[in-house]
């Protein structure tokens, strides 16, 4: 049965979506945090924001490059590209980085 088929999916994803929304604004302020780690890829000083390869974070974002804005806008002026930095990310909002941080590069040899 054509219908049965489409429904059960989307009904189950519905159920899924549904208990994860709950547990998320069950949370207080600010979402659970983690250690983000990337390169500097852009410097935007003007717009205050960086792009940056993040490394994989589970359980917030995949490996990927992509704009952040900062909590600090100072940190902008500081880095420039194929800076090594680390900074706090929060669940609930994939778009800023906190406290960002030099990080040593890894490549160093
Ligand atoms: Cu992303």
């Amino acid at each position: 049965m054509k219908l049965l088929r489409l429904s059960l999916p989307v009904l189950l994803s519905v159920l899924i979506l549904g208990y994860s929304g709950a547990s998320i604004s069950a949370q207080k302020g600010r979402g659970k945090e983690h250690v983000f780690r990337g390169k500097v890829e852009k410097v935007d000083e003007k717009a205050k924001t960086l792009t940056v390869n993040g490394e994989n974070v589970p359980g917030w974002m995949a490996a990927m490059t992509m704009l952040y804005a900062v909590d600090n806008k100072d940190v902008v002026a500081k880095l420039k590209a194929g800076d090594e930095i680390t900074a706090k990310v929060y669940d609930g909002d994939q778009q800023t980085l906190y406290d960002v941080q030099p990080a040593p590069s890894k490549t160093k040899k």
